[in-house]
């Protein structure tokens, strides 16, 4: 639980006025990777981990960001917001304050704190928490609130229009509208969702592998050009595919020959793996965990092979779990490249779990990995 009294008198003793204050969570991912953007399907949850702000409006027209994590303050004029990004902690926040702006909202002087405990780089999606909660926490100056899920769009927007990351609406979807003890199977196509509920002897365990992630980098514009061309070359024969979420196994088999290896390779990850997010829910409703975990190896197997989106390290984090007790299943989560694996694992299995992973991971790699016992937490919301 993020108790709101600290940063709430650490902003007080800034900037001399009462707060209020608003949490968002970090996600992570059971199934659906790189699925968001082809309008197809994913199945997040929320986690313990989250970003707390602190919001107090201000009479002189600035905007005051402070980060205690960084211990930095930027200032920003309310009237004449950038209209660029600066490669900074600061982009994310001042950029939801321009994306508002945008939808014509007035957006007055404010003093933000913000605090989080979200590892940054690790794929556990700091920076859509940082956009939700600033989010919920200006809106609640205008006075213009937003459901869950228009505000996730807006924030999305931030990363496409401001940051400058094509991301898909996952990240920001989940933060904004989680369900405690449940992930979420989003149709990202209408943004319509079903809630998957974690039964509550699983525990979601969360292993870093400590390699970066970013979504900012070169692979995943990459990832997404490729399998991108593969759907446009699908689309130039039957129409009616904008999006792989509209191509079938039957389709890749007809056109693959005129598509790049790689473009093959990827649309096929971003077909079957639609398929497994769908399967994966029934599953879960079913109670069916051997499925759910027999999914999620799948899962893996083809976001490392067809879709080369894993490293050696969460390729072997993922090996070192198979044999342990208690495990339900196991893949890479998140953008790829690095960052976090996902263990669906028996409560009562689960520091021992943690204990085992960590020391084989650490006898291989000479690295201590962080890992995390977490469960299903709510969405974005205020705290008080
Ligand atoms: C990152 C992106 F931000 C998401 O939109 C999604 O594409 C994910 O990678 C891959 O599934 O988290």
């Amino acid at each position: 639980m993020h108790d709101p009294a600290v940063l709430r008198s650490k902003h007080n003793a800034r900037f001399h006025a009462e707060p209020a204050v608003f949490v968002a969570p970090g996600r992570v991912n059971l199934i659906g990777e790189h699925t968001d953007y082809a309008e197809g399907f994913v199945m997040p949850v929320a986690i313990d981990f989250a970003t707390l702000a602190a919001i107090s409006p201000r009479a002189d027209g600035k905007i005051v960001l402070y980060s205690e994590n960084f211990e930095e303050e930027r200032t920003f004029e309310a009237a004449a917001l950038p209209a660029t990004a600066s490669k900074h902690w600061s982009d994310y926040p001042i950029g939801v304050a321009v994306l508002l702006a945008g939808e014509g909202q007035k957006i007055p002087g404010f003093s933000l704190s913000i605090w989080g405990d979200v590892p940054l780089g690790s794929g556990l999606s700091s920076s859509a928490a940082l956009e939700v909660v600033t989010g919920l926490a200006i809106t609640s100056l205008t006075g213009v609130t937003y459901p869950g899920p228009v505000l996730a769009r807006l924030c999305q927007r931030v990363e496409n229009e401001f940051v400058g990351a094509n991301c898909g609406i996952m990240d920001q979807f989940i933060s904004a509208n989680g369900k405690e003890n449940h992930a979420l199977l989003l149709d990202c196509r209408d943004l319509s969702f079903k809630l998957a509920p974690i039964p509550a002897d699983i525990a979601i365990v969360i292993a870093n592998t400590m390699v970066k992630h970013s979504i900012a980098g070169g692979d995943y514009p990459t990832r997404r050009r490729e399998s991108e061309a593969a759907c446009a070359i699908i689309n130039g024969h039957r129409g009616g595919v904008p999006f792989l979420r509209d191509a079938t196994l039957e389709d890749l088999e007809k056109w693959g020959n005129e598509m790049e290896p790689k473009s093959y390779l990827r649309a096929k990850h971003v077909i079957t793996e639609d398929l497994r997010t769908v399967a994966a829910e029934k599953a879960l409703e079913n109670g069916d965990l051997a499925e759910v975990g027999r999914l999620m190896a799948e899962a893996h197997a083809s976001y490392s092979k067809d879709f080369e989106g894993s490293c050696p390290e969460a390729d072997a984090m993922v090996e070192m779990a198979q044999d342990l007790p208690g495990l339900i299943g196991a893949r890479l989560t998140g953008g790829g490249f690095g960052g976090c694996t996902v263990n669906l694992v028996q409560r009562d299995h689960a520091k021992a779990f943690a204990e085992t992973l960590g020391s084989r991971y650490f006898a291989k790699f000479g690295i201590q990995p962080q890992i995390h016992i977490c469960h299903a937490s709510g969405g974005a919301h205020r705290l008080g």
